[in-house]
């Protein structure tokens, strides 16, 4: 079949090329033409695991060929973002745009999905613009007897750094407007997906989106609460969560300086937003989570104030473990804020950046590898779990100050200098 993906981001271009690379004839529509450009000479803008190879392949092969303007095709996906505006409300303005672009070529027996997370309703309001903008079509939900066309809603589910894998291995969860959209859609997932299709309606597939990342999110508040608390009573949370996790129906999740990425922070928003009176637990979650941001900077000068002068490591700015993705991230947040105040006497240690973001370096801060800054910094302040780091023994480490947001050096032991009721953990 002839396909094609909306959107070349994160979601849009390694699911373009995984469908290219069954033999399907595939377009990528991008509105930036430094996008299109890029992936029509096979090279990729974005860093993920395998993609490159796979989109240089696809692309020579002739399969994937990346457009500004939308041609006729016989399965369109939407793979664009979602931001939220004002008061976290969610902005779907591009996914009707996109919609309204499929529009002026959708012909009887195209299959319109939609992937990007989007609160309950969304697929509906799809239907309707296009009943609108194509009244010669019978629309599903829009029509008496058999439609033309199939919409149907199927949420992206990858974790970024595994977004290869998960793309071809997790379930798919498969709503349609109709039953018969559904199949129709889950039709399509089976040329390239290993996991489960499960089909259900497009309002209960948005939701169950919304609520695997809510479920996310209230887990590690539950756990980021657990470190303030931990840290008041003098006690080390990791340890607590690992014996605690000894119980056979306990599962607590790793505290952090916060969450980050383009997901978890965002999704449980639309949530809350289409019930504040009824969500008072995710939106507390959401609360909690962003303020262990400035729980983390106040217990970093703490331990920076025991030091005065001295040059101070900030270890990782990607929003997680061994990823070059910086979006939303809380270790970014803190390293700002610590170089804001102490400017030149702050070394980011971040593998994954080629330089620092400029705000950073307009602060002062400098950009440094992980040897020198053992060399040169008695203060350490880690802010993502990168393995290099994890790498470092205690000999290392020994009689520095630590500030292990990440629990990667459970054996560094709580400096003398530092005083009661100012442990380190979490
Ligand atoms: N984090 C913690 N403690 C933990 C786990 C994570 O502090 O125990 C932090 C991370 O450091 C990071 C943030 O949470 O800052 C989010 O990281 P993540 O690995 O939980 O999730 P994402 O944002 O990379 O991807 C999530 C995934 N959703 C779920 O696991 C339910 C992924 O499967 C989704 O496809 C993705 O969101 C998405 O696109 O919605």
């Amino acid at each position: 079949p002839k396909v094609a993906v909306l959107g070349l981001g994160y979601i849009g271009l390694p699911t373009a090329a995984v469908i290219a690379r069954t033999g399907a004839q595939v377009l990528g529509i991008d509105v930036d033409a430094h996008v299109v450009e890029t992936v029509n000479s096979g090279r990729v803008h974005i860093e993920e695991i395998d993609l490159d190879g796979l989109v240089s392949g696809v692309v020579a092969r002739g399969n994937l060929r990346a457009a500004l303007a939308i041609e006729p095709s016989d399965v369109f996906v939407i793979a664009v973002p979602t931001p939220f505006g004002a008061n976290h409300a969610p902005d779907i303005g591009y996914v009707l745009q996109a919609a309204t672009t499929i529009a002026t070529v959708l012909k009887a027996g195209g299959v319109v999905i939609l992937e990007s997370t989007s609160p309950v309703g969304t697929t509906e309001k799809v239907a309707e613009l296009l009943a609108q903008l194509r009244p010669d079509l019978k629309v599903p939900g829009h029509c008496s007897g058999s439609a033309d066309i199939a919409i149907a809603y199927c949420p992206e589910r990858v974790l970024p750094g595994r977004i290869l894998v998960e793309l071809i291995e997790n379930d798919r969860v498969i709503g349609g407007i109709t039953p018969r959209c559904a199949r129709k859609a889950l039709h399509f997932y089976r040329r390239f997906v290993r996991g489960a299709c499960v089909t259900t309606t497009a309002r209960a597939a948005e939701m169950t989106k919304l609520t695997e990342n809510a479920f996310r999110d209230v887990n590690i508040a539950f756990a980021n609460e657990l470190s303030i608390l931990a840290e008041g009573m003098d006690v080390d949370v990791w340890e607590v969560i690992r014996l605690a996790n000894r119980h056979p129906r306990v599962n607590i999740l790793s505290p952090g300086p916060g969450v980050g990425g383009h997901c978890i922070a965002v999704d449980p928003w639309f949530l809350v937003h289409s019930n504040p009176a009824q969500s008072p637990l995710i939106r507390t979650a959401r609360e909690v989570n962003d303020g262990k941001v400035a729980h983390t900077i106040a217990r970093a000068e703490a331990l920076i104030a025991q030091l005065p002068g001295a040059p101070i490591a900030c270890l990782g700015l990607a929003f997680k473990a061994n990823i070059d993705d910086f979006r939303e991230s809380p270790a970014l947040k803190v390293a700002q804020a610590i170089a804001e105040r102490h400017g030149p006497r702050v070394r980011i240690v971040e593998p994954y950046a080629h330089a620092l973001p400029p705000a950073l370096a307009a602060a002062g801060a400098t950009l440094t590898d992980i040897d020198s800054a053992i060399e040169s910094c008695p203060i350490f302040i880690v802010l993502v779990d990168h393995d290099l780091f994890k790498s470092v023994p205690l000999d290392e480490r020994a009689g520095k100050l630590v500030y292990d947001t990440r629990g990667i050096w459970p054996d560094q032991p709580a400096p003398e200098s530092i005083a009661a009721g100012l442990r380190l953990a979490g």
